[in-house]
């Protein structure tokens, strides 16, 4: 039997962790032969709320869970974890202005960075999902100085299974026949989705589909989809989707990407080492692989159209001016 494997979850009585948790618990994103302990840490007032979750997955029985954890201190929740999924954020309330929002999520992700700074593993990796997650992974990383950038990764492998999704829905081919689809930038609709790379059955997307259909229904769709969903579910944002990604991008930062069925390069907001021009530093969506040790490489020597060029620059004056909003809290 493997030694357990320690994960963090964050919000976890909200929407998106009622997905997520049974998935952990299954061993679906760690391997079906490895044992789990979960850690997982709520605001104080929902704890009762999710003590019911609990009892859903103790009636699952799953055999790989050893332990379950719950607490309302960040530093018991991330107490020498090996994984940790930062899931929790303040939602958006009526009339509230995106600069308050970027505020009093910055206060969550300061503490939670200083408590994974003061208590996690040295190996941790932390996929922070709560938006804005650019920001959030930004702010949480500058406040773990003593762990390397490079334990942060900013989720944005919903927004490329949602390209993949959209390619392989308009060229009836299944999503496995779709390869290195990209997504850069920001969590947020200014992303830019570019299919200039992508291939389908081994041949060029821009050969199968025209040019209106990618400026005009593509990257909106993609850009878009979490609000299409908001309003189709009355309200609700995306959460089974989001936790699936969740798990995916995870999932390929242990094992590696060689060995995925869904693409063979991802997308993954990581700090930024200056490549293709951008800003060293932002946490910002670029194309991936992943060695099987875990070594995150970003695809060098692509070919940026003037397009692309602009739509890249964008996204990350966006996330320049997310920064600036919350500078005084990194
Ligand atoms: P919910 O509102 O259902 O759940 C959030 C949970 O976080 C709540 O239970 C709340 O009590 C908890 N929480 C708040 N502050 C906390 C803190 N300081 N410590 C621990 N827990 C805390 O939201 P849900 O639908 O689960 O979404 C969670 C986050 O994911 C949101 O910020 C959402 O915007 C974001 N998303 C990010 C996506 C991405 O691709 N990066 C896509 C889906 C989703 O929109």
């Amino acid at each position: 039997m493997k030694k357990p494997v320690e994960i963090a979850v964050t919000g976890a009585a909200g929407q998106i962790s009622y997905s997520l948790l049974f998935r952990l618990a299954s061993g679906e994103a760690f391997g079906f032969d490895q044992p789990v302990i979960l850690r997982l840490l709520e605001v104080t007032p929902a704890l009762p709320r999710l003590e019911a979750v609990i009892m859903e997955i103790n009636d699952c029985a799953y055999p790989l869970l050893q332990t379950i954890i719950t607490t309302d201190d960040p530093k018991v929740a991330f107490d020498n974890v090996d994984y940790v999924f930062l899931v929790g954020a303040k939602p958006r309330g009526a009339g509230m202005k995106r600069k308050d929002l970027l505020e009093s999520n910055a206060k969550i992700f300061s503490e939670q960075g200083k408590a994974l700074n003061e208590v996690a593993k040295r190996s941790v990796k932390v996929l922070i999902t709560g938006n804005p997650a650019n920001t959030n992974a930004l702010i949480t990383q500058r406040n773990a100085p003593d762990l390397d950038p490079k334990c942060f990764s900013a989720m944005s492998m919903l927004d490329h299974n949602r390209g993949i999704g959209q390619l392989a829905e308009k060229c009836h081919v299944r999503s496995e026949d779709v390869k290195n689809m990209i997504v850069w930038g920001n969590h947020s609709e200014t992303q830019y989705p570019d299919l200039n790379h992508a291939t389908v059955e081994g041949k060029s997307a821009l050969s199968l589909v025209d040019e209106d259909w990618i400026i005009n229904t593509f990257i909106p769709t993609v850009q878009h989809r979490g609000g299409q969903v908001i309003e189709a579910r009355n309200g609700f944002s995306s959460a089974a989707s989001a936790a699936s990604a969740a798990i995916c991008q995870m999932r390929s930062w242990i094992v590696g990407t060689e060995i995925n069925d869904w693409s063979q390069w991802i997308s993954m907001g990581i700090f930024s080492d200056g490549s293709y021009g951008i800003e060293k530093g932002l946490f910002y969506s670029f194309p991936v692989t992943v060695s099987p040790q875990g070594e995150v490489n970003i695809v060098q020597g692509l070919e940026i159209s003037d397009f692309s060029r602009k739509k890249m620059q964008a996204t990350e004056q966006e996330l320049k001016e997310e920064r600036a909003t919350i500078e005084h809290l990194l």
